[in-house]
């Protein structure tokens, strides 16, 4: 590059009294600014304090968490709310480990994301002579992360910083690694030279058009359905071309299921929404076209019982279209006869060019079937959420949810929990798209006040988190962390008394692992920092207590009683749990 060697910089060379000098730290500073990349999610410690500081004096939004993990998970969120790589920064080893959940979660999940950990003396750990939190951080984030760089000198940081927001956005998004040794931030430069090292990225997230044959192939295929379904998933809603896919659901006419997090991209009201008769149309559904949804466990691997086949292993006929940005998705599990790979907006762009021309609505037969099955299942519905059982169960109080939200369109919905995530999903309609952000593709717990924090800071709007109160645990010291910045988030606490019912009993004598402190007062946590705390036994309380916080926007937490018995073993995937098949 042709730069002049690093230096380490000394009191005489202090980089803020000399103005032609410039370091590591500013020079991470700068590389993120000049690529828009402005707010940090993280928690401080050596060798990153410095960076916390000064990122806040340049003008940078820093949010200091209680612990990395949730610091990462809101990370991976912002970045799927704002396709832009959401920055967790950590410190070495131990704060390294913590963040890494969250990096592996955002790959999975296909969220872009970057986390940037300090790290020690390279020297010494690459002789493991035992340093200060010495850890061999750039192998252990590899296989979790979608690439992994690591800096030794400022004058790489330009690039460093570049590679990673590549490698975050482009193609697939991921979560990124990017090791920043203690060394590095102390290293001083010409700034003018320096100013030359950085890089603007242009263009991070190419479009990827879709081949004109691929498109034609599953406009064919999609053309010969009696009974077409289309699947949304959270990729479609990643795309941010709304508008776009509502035409094409609408043009088409053709029946859709939203994945969870693909719930709102068309109002979960929408005519043509099949989610009220889900076990329906997934067996009987001829042709499928995937958009931005991949046929994991989250729809039985596209075969078995739930798609209409006689066995686990099955497949029930269905062909399907799978619109995806991986050319690999295809065939993972199924045979996959029009695969169309490119980024979702050019892909629903084409297939909206093509039938412009025009387009035979589905067979009245299937488009009737799917009405009757959900006039019949929104009836059943109605009747269980107008009960009003003592003490709650989970249908009456998602039915206040449910009003609330409808209310409120504009909220941010946070979720999680095993039954207090299937209830809420399935009665709690969502109607704008990207307002409903939950546990992703693992089923993970522990995304909640995470999820809460970045989704207040991004969007500005109202948050409503619907947690279990053993998801709620997983990260529940954020709530100072929630009153300390003032975060519009009202939490409601399902408290069941336990990981999916509080009424186990060991038979030794001892507790069951699955139960909690009876009658447990959660508000009491979001009082103790000075936000308002509510406990909620009847839907009449929780409404209340629901109305007041989002008129006074202030931090709040509704402990909901709900029946200890009111659940069931892991919710709706029961059958994937071994010891539960022996019962
Ligand atoms: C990180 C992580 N650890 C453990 C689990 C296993 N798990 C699934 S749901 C759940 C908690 C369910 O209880 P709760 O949140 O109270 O919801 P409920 O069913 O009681 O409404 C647990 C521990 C998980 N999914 N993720
Ligand atoms: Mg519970």
């Amino acid at each position: 590059m042709g730069t002049a060697e690093p230096q380490v910089a000394t009191e005489a060379q202090n980089p803020d009294s000399q103005s032609q000098v410039t370091d590591g730290f500013q020079l991470v500073i700068d590389a993120l600014k000049l690529n828009g990349l402005t707010t940090i999610y993280g928690l401080p410690g050596i060798p990153i304090t410095d960076l916390t500081r000064r990122a806040q004096a340049a003008g940078l939004r820093v949010l200091s968490f209680r612990h990395e993990q949730n610091a990462g998970y809101a990370a991976s969120i912002a970045g799927f709310l704002t396709q832009k790589p959401g920055i967790c920064l950590t410190v070495s080893a131990p704060g390294f480990l913590n963040g890494l959940n969250a990096l592996a979660h955002a790959t999975v999940n296909c969220f872009p994301m970057i986390l940037i950990s300090g790290s020690s003396e390279r020297e010494i750990v690459d002789l493991q002579q035992g340093d200060y939190e010495e850890m061999d951080q750039l192998a252990i984030a590899k296989p979790l992360a979608k690439a992994a760089f690591r800096v030794l000198n400022a004058e790489d940081i330009g690039v460093g910083v570049a590679r990673a927001i590549r490698a975050a956005v482009s193609g697939r998004p991921g979560g990124v690694y990017l090791d920043l040794p203690a060394k590095l931030f102390a290293q001083t430069m010409d700034s003018a030279v320096a100013k030359n090292t950085l890089i603007k990225v242009v263009d991070p997230a190419p479009r990827q058009i879709p081949a004109p044959e691929a498109v034609k192939r599953a406009l064919d295929l999609l053309r010969t359905a009696k009974k077409p379904l289309i699947i949304l998933g959270k990729g479609a809603a990643y795309a941010q071309v709304d508008s776009e896919i509502r035409s094409l659901i609408e043009g088409t006419g053709i029946p859709y299921l939203p994945m969870s997090m693909a719930k709102g991209l068309l109002p979960d009201t929408h005519e043509q929404c099949a989610s009220a008769a889900r076990s329906y149309v997934l067996p009987q559904a001829d042709v499928v076209m995937l958009i931005g949804a991949r046929l994991n466990w989250l729809l039985s691997h596209g075969k078995g019982k739930t798609w209409g086949g006689k066995s686990h292993k099955d497949w029930g006929g269905q062909k399907f279209i799978q619109v995806d940005i991986s050319p690999q998705e295809a065939d993972s599990n199924v045979r996959v006869d029009a695969p169309v790979v490119g980024d979702i907006g050019s892909c629903v762009s084409a297939f909206l060019s093509e039938i412009k021309s025009g387009w035979a609505k589905p067979p009245a037969e299937w488009l009737s079937a799917i009405n009757e099955k959900k006039t019949a299942n929104v009836a059943k519905m109605a009747e269980t959420l107008a009960k009003n059982p003592s003490p709650m169960n989970f249908h009456s109080a998602l039915n206040v949810v449910r009003d609330i939200v409808r209310a409120n369109p504009d909220a941010m919905l946070v979720n999680e929990g095993a039954n207090a995530l299937d209830f809420t999903r399935s009665i709690v309609d969502v109607y704008k798209p990207r307002k409903r952000i939950d546990v992703g593709t693992w089923g993970i717990m522990g995304i909640g006040m995470g999820y809460c924090i970045a989704a207040a800071v991004v969007t500005k709007q109202q948050v409503i988190a619907i947690e279990g109160d053993s998801a709620f645990g997983f990260s529940g010291m954020e709530v100072e962390t929630l009153c300390r910045y003032g975060l519009p988030v009202c939490i409601i606490v399902m408290n069941n008394n336990g990981i999916y019912k509080g009424t186990d009993i060991d038979t030794t004598g001892g507790l069951a692992p699955t139960v909690f402190v009876k009658n447990a007062r959660y508000d009491k946590l979001m009082e103790a920092f000075g936000g308002v705390g509510v406990n909620a036994t009847t839907p009449a309380e929780l409404r209340k207590g629901m109305e007041e916080a989002i008129r006074s926007r202030k931090p709040t937490l509704i402990n909901a009683v709900i029946d200890e018995a009111a659940g069931t073993e892991s919710g709706r995937i029961t059958s994937l749990n071994p010891s539960a098949k022996k019962k």
